[in-house]
């Protein structure tokens, strides 16, 4: 089950060979269809991949090891409701969460798009309450803030499409996450907030992460200052799968939004995981956000491979770590509101794909996952740019583009997306000694001085990167545009033959944490652990005030 052993990878790895010193430069000199060639459109939003080291031929052949990995049966799997998250025994159905279709989707027999719809208006009868203020504070003032308790899947996602689609927010209401367990997330945002207006989403899956619950906690008692306990329902409503723990904590179950295991973490905002979107920008432009997922999800699943925006993605991203060896894919997005854009990203890709063993549990003999990494432009040109243009490794770029801003200052937006322009078209080109030469001269360099700094203004250029232009960043855009990625990382966990769905590295680390904690006690007996880690502890003891 290695896709080494597939013919198309034994191809690739042939015409990696040949191509690898092909220059794109020539590439797009030979051939003025080049851009409109390698270019996809997905309702109004642009992939151009032209300025990719590929031919036709290596599309073509791309295409193939996804057929012979069995791609398209996958992606049946996976909307059918397969149980395709092995380790977990779970399917995956964030897909159904944006179904805007009529039909039905099948879980151990059962049609869940009932449920869901349940959910769904469920949020938008609560969503209507805040707003219209029927559902005020426990003094029957208007709420004006939310805040959101809840860490990875439970709010990345959430606090990326709130930062992003700030411009459709409901007037009059705030909204602030928290997820670290370090008090100063909690008190910082608390502290510019009234008890009297606030309303806390406790979001857990599963109800038993330690942040959240320790969050939520202090949370409460910080309430209860200004509060009595009988008000507590007014101000604390939960997300989650797990009832009981809810109620435990002292939550109404009558409060509690449901969500169900089929529903991973890091694709969990499009559930009632996404309340906190709802309750900032309305339930309407929350599901024009589901809309604009369900889209890309019928592109995904009806286009054929070689025109299938996530497949062309998730394929060129083989092709770099696989083939040239590319341990880190950069995406920079030209638009400051997506600031937390690749924060989702790093976990929707590293936690799924990050994988060493493969979906029969055997170690995997070629890389997986590369590190997700980036931040809005131009920011980055004036920091790490410079290693992407001129550093040792090869680092493919995603640039994403939106042509309009919310904000009205034209001339902004058009030196904005000059810049983006500019940096793929210098990654792709670089610069030549003829032209660094010749540039130098002009500037009056002549003999040694010339010869000493040309090479430094050398740019080899031949690096790779996409370039997603999209007209605005509306909901829907940003649904096709999250989507994208999810259903670009599954593609590749299919090649990979990993399950893209589970996440044991993250369990580790919540439970030696557990353990740790009551040690970190001034007499607790210190248990069986490395000498480094016993140190620290004692030392922590030692230092704490
Ligand atoms: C995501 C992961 C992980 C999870 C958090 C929070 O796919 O499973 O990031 O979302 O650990 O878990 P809870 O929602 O259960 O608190």
């Amino acid at each position: 089950m290695t896709p080494l052993n597939t013919s198309s990878w034994q191809s690739l790895a042939r015409h990696y060979n040949d191509l690898k010193s092909i220059s794109m430069r020539e590439q797009f000199a030979l051939d003025a269809k080049r851009s409109s060639r390698l270019s996809q459109e997905c309702d109004g939003l642009l992939l151009d991949y032209s300025k990719n080291r590929v031919t036709t031929e290596t599309v073509e052949k791309l295409m193939r090891l996804a057929e012979e990995v069995g791609l398209p049966k996958r992606i049946e799997q996976m909307f059918t409701g397969d149980m395709i998250n092995e380790t977990e025994g779970r399917a995956v159905l964030h897909t159904a969460l944006r179904n805007r279709s009529d039909e039905p989707v099948l879980v151990d027999g059962q049609d869940v798009m009932p449920k869901i719809r349940a959910v769904l208006a469920q949020m938008r009868v609560f969503c209507d309450r805040v707003h219209n203020g029927e559902w005020s504070g426990y003094t029957g003032k208007k709420i004006t803030d939310i805040v959101n308790i809840g860490i990875g899947g439970s709010d990345l996602g959430p606090a990326m499409i709130c930062d992003a689609l700030e411009p459709y927010g409901v007037e009059g209401v705030g909204v602030h996450f928290v997820s670290n367990v370090d008090g100063t997330d909690l008190s910082t945002t608390v502290d510019d907030l009234s008890a009297e207006t606030t309303l806390f989403v406790v979001a857990s899956k599963t109800f038993t992460t330690q942040e959240t619950l320790t969050n939520a906690e202090s949370a409460r008692d910080w309430f209860l200052e200004s509060a009595s306990q009988a008000d507590v329902a007014k101000h604390f409503v939960a997300v989650s799968t797990n009832a009981k723990a809810v109620s435990d904590f002292g939550i109404d179950t009558d409060n509690m939004f449901e969500i169900w295991d089929w529903v991973g973490g890091r694709y969990s905002l499009w559930s009632a995981i996404g309340l906190p979107i709802a309750l900032y920008l309305g339930m309407d432009n929350f599901e024009r956000l589901l809309e604009g997922g369900y889209t890309m999800d019928k592109h995904f699943r009806e286009q054929p491979l070689a025109e299938n925006m996530p497949v062309i993605m998730a394929m060129l991203g083989v092709w770099y770590v696989n083939f040239f060896d590319a341990a880190s894919q950069a995406v920079v997005p030209y638009d400051h509101s997506l600031g937390r854009f690749t924060s989702h990203l790093q976990q929707l890709d590293m936690e799924s794909n990050g994988k060493t063993v493969n979906r029969q549990g055997k170690r995997i003999s070629y890389e997986t996952g590369p590190v997700i990494w980036g931040t809005p432009g131009t920011n980055g040109q004036h920091a790490y740019f410079q290693l992407i243009h001129q550093g040792t490794q090869l680092i493919p770029v995603d640039f994403i583009l939106p042509v309009n801003s919310h904000y009205p200052e034209v001339e902004h937006q058009n030196i904005l997306l000059a810049n983006g322009l500019a940096q793929s078209e210098a990654l792709m080109k670089g610069k030549t000694a003829e032209e660094v030469r010749s540039e130098l001269i002009k500037k009056g360099y002549e003999g040694d001085a010339l010869d000493a700094l040309l090479p430094h203004k050398v740019f080899t250029g031949n690096r790779p990167s996409n370039t997603l232009m999209l007209p605005l960043l509306t909901p829907e855009m940003l649904g096709k545009l999250t989507a994208l990625y999810e259903h670009k990382v599954f593609v590749q966990g299919v090649v990979w033959n990993v399950n893209s769905f589970d996440q044991w590295g993250v369990e580790l680390g919540k439970q030696l944490a557990k353990e740790i904690s009551p040690e970190l006690e001034d007499d607790a007996t210190i248990s069986d652990h490395d000498s480094s880690t016993v140190g620290l502890i004692k030392k922590i003891r030692e230092l704490r005030t």
